[in-house]
C-alpha cells in the first residue's frame, strides 16, 4: 500500500529562507535533493525506477513524487525504494510546505539522494525552491527540440539537463545538437546527459554524475562512507 499526501488548494510560494533551512538541514544528513522537472510523460518515474535498480544494494535514495491526482506513480516505485506520494489537488507544482511534510512521513534518515518528482509541466515549477541542492529539468526527444527556448526559466534554473527516450530518435524529428545549443544560451554551464531509461543507455554517467555531485557539495568522507 503507497502513503498519500494530498492537499486541497494551491500552496503559495514560501520564503526563500525555509528553503535555505530544509536545505541545509539535509546537507548535514548527507541527504542530496534533487529536484526533477519536465512535461508530462517525459520519463521522470521511468529515470527514477532506471536509477533505483542500477543502485540496488549500494546506493540509498527515496522519491518524494508529486501529481495533481493519483498514487501511480509511488505504485511503480514503491518495490525499488521509499517513496511518499504527494498529492496537489490541483495544483501545477510542489511547494515546500508539502515536501517537507513528505519527507517526514518518509522517516528515512539515512539517505543518500532524496529525489523529488515535481507535478509534470515545464512552467511553474520552475518558480519554486523546494529546498534542494539541485535541480534536473528532463527533456524527451518526442517533445521537439524547441523547448529549451520556449520555456527558458526551466533551463535557466537547472545545473543539468536529461534528454531523455534517446531510443526513439531514429523515429523522431529531434536534434539533440540543436536542443543543447538552445538550452546552453539559456545557461552557458548546463550539464547534459542524454539517456535512454528503458534501455539502460547512458545510465551509468547519470549515476556518476549524481555521486559526484554529492561528494563536491558535501565533501569526499561522503563519498567513502556510501562506496
Ligand atoms: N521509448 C522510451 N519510452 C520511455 C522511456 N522512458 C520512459 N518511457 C515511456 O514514456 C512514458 C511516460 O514515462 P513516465 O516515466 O511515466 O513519465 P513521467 O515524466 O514520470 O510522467 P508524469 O509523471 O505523468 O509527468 C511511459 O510509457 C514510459 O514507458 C525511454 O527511455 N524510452
Ligand atoms: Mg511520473
Amino acid at each position: 500500500m503507497t502513503r498519500v499526501i494530498t492537499v486541497e488548494r494551491a500552496v503559495d510560494a514560501v520564503p526563500k529562507m525555509e528553503a535555505e533551512r530544509f536545505r541545509q538541514m539535509m546537507a548535514r544528513r548527507g541527504t542530496l535533493v534533487v529536484n526533477l522537472l519536465s512535461s508530462p510523460g517525459s520519463g521522470k518515474t521511468s529515470l527514477l525506477e532506471a536509477t533505483a535498480k542500477l543502485w540496488a544494494g549500494t546506493h540509498r535514495m527515496g522519491v518524494l513524487v508529486g501529481d495533481i491526482a493519483t498514487d501511480r506513480d509511488a505504485q511503480r516505485l514503491a518495490p525499488w525504494m521509499p517513496v511518499i506520494q504527494l498529492t496537489t489537488g490541483g495544483a501545477c507544482h510542489l511547494g515546500l510546505p508539502l515536501v517537507q511534510q513528505g519527507w517526514e512521513r518518509l522517516e528515512s534518515e539515512t539517505l543518500e539522494f532524496l529525489f523529488i518528482e515535481n507535478v509534470g509541466n515545464l512552467v511553474c515549477p520552475s518558480s519554486h525552491d523546494l529546498g534542494e541542492h539541485l535541480r534536473v529539468v528532463m527533456l524527451a526527444t518526442t517533445e521537439g527540440d524547441d523547448k529549451p527556448a520556449k520555456y527558458p526559466k526551466a533551463f535557466r534554473t537547472s545545473a543539468a539537463m536529461v534528454i531523455s527516450k534517446t531510443d526513439l530518435l531514429p523515429y523522431v524529428p529531434f536534434s539533440q545538437a540543436a536542443a543543447e545549443a538552445d538550452a546552453r544560451l539559456i545557461r552557458p554551464d548546463l550539464e547534459v546527459f542524454a539517456l535512454s531509461a528503458l534501455h539502460g543507455i547512458g545510465m551509468a554517467e547519470w549515476s556518476e554524475f549524481l555521486l559526484r555531485q554529492r561528494q563536491l557539495r558535501f565533501g569526499p568522507d561522503v563519498a567513502s562512507e556510501s562506496a
